[in-house]
């Protein structure tokens, strides 16, 4: 497993970090979610074998936030 933090825009009350957070949790390969919205950022741990930082990207971009890899 690999744990990746990324930053994410544009969430600005609770249910947005709660979508955020289970669209993460429901992504195959995802082992553990957590989406933060006073430091804007999702941390994940993922099998990199099954799922990329750059899907994870993809996913929280399609539930409407944005998401870039600062580190
Ligand atoms: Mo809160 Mo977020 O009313 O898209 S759910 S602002």
């Amino acid at each position: 497993m690999e744990t990746v933090r990324i930053p994410v825009s544009g969430m600005t009350c609770a249910a947005c970090s709660s979508r955020v957070q289970r669209a993460l949790q429901k992504q195959p390969g995802v082992a553990d979610a957590n989406v933060n919205l006073m430091m804007k950022s999702a941390t994940v741990t993922f099998d990199p074998a099954a799922v990329s930082p750059e899907s994870l990207i993809a996913t929280i971009e399609d539930t409407g936030y944005g998401a870039s890899l600062a580190n």
